[in-house]
């Protein structure tokens, strides 16, 4: 039968990161493991969200090139503080998918200087094991495998990608659909209550799915909380959801 889990305890006292550290004393003592996805496009909703569901969140994560408006001081500044306030973490999805030099520069420069703000960042790992270097005052969460339908993350490539991200000191974990080796912390998006897909090539699991398969230490939810009438109350849905999800899982 299924094998129980670690718990975030044992992960923290195994943790070799720093974010790691933080990611897991944020999630016991929030009792939470969600990270909202905060796919908007104007500085005003991005802050108008992060304070709704800040309380409940370990972390936010942002697409911070689709926000229409921004400027540092008007959409950083005042995010770093709502994260300060709400003692959540800045997740910032790029996706780099570069050779190392490209991806120091799209990490250190441009408008979005994410390296001055965000606590962790996802990055490819196509780019070979030296791409992922430049990320050192950060943790990167490598795309092991994608929810969407036909993606190209094949066990194959799956296979290797963790080899990569395994040995990188940076990475602290992986986004995927599938269980990750312990010593990762894995990410989750593709998680919605209400919803099997979005007709655009999402597939959704339920948060009891990916806890009790997967092993999966943290849900990332998007649409199913900013796209919600009361995105508070259903993040509290969520992270409670997450939470007892997380429990179950523990039980053999
Ligand atoms: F790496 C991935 C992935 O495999 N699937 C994803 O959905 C990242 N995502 C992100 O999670 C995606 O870019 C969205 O920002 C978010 C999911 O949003 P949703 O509204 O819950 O579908």
């Amino acid at each position: 039968e299924e094998k129980t889990r670690a718990s975030y305890e044992q992960k923290h006292h195994t943790a070799q990161h720093s974010v790691s550290k933080k990611l897991l004393e944020t999630a016991l003592a929030k009792q939470s493991n969600l990270i909202a996805s905060a796919d908007v496009t104007t500085t005003r909703e991005l802050l108008d969200l992060a304070e709704k569901v800040g309380p409940h969140v370990i972390a936010l994560k942002t697409h911070i090139d689709i926000i229409s408006d921004f400027e540092y001081e008007k959409t950083i500044t005042p995010l770093k503080a709502l994260a300060a306030k709400h003692n959540f973490l800045l997740m910032e999805d790029r996706k780099f998918a570069d050779i190392g030099n490209t991806q120091e520069l799209q990490f250190t420069s441009g408008v979005f200087k994410i390296t001055d703000w965000a606590d962790f960042v996802t990055s490819q790992v196509i780019g070979g094991f030296e791409s992922l270097d430049c990320f050192k005052n950060v943790g990167v969460v490598a795309i092991i495998g994608m929810s969407s339908k036909g993606a190209l993350t094949t066990s194959a490539y799956r296979e290797e990608a963790l080899k990569i991200a395994a040995s990188h000191p940076n990475v602290i974990g992986g986004v995927s659909q599938n269980q990750l080796p312990e010593e990762m912390l894995l990410f989750t998006p593709g998680v919605n209550l209400a919803d099997s897909g979005d007709g655009k090539g999402q597939q959704y699991n339920t948060p009891e799915h990916v806890f009790k398969t997967l092993h999966t230490d943290f849900i990332i939810v998007g649409r199913g909380i900013y796209q919600s009438e009361d995105p508070a109350e259903a993040a509290i849905l969520y992270k409670h959801s997450g939470w007892n999800a997380y429990l179950n899982s523990l039980e053999k």
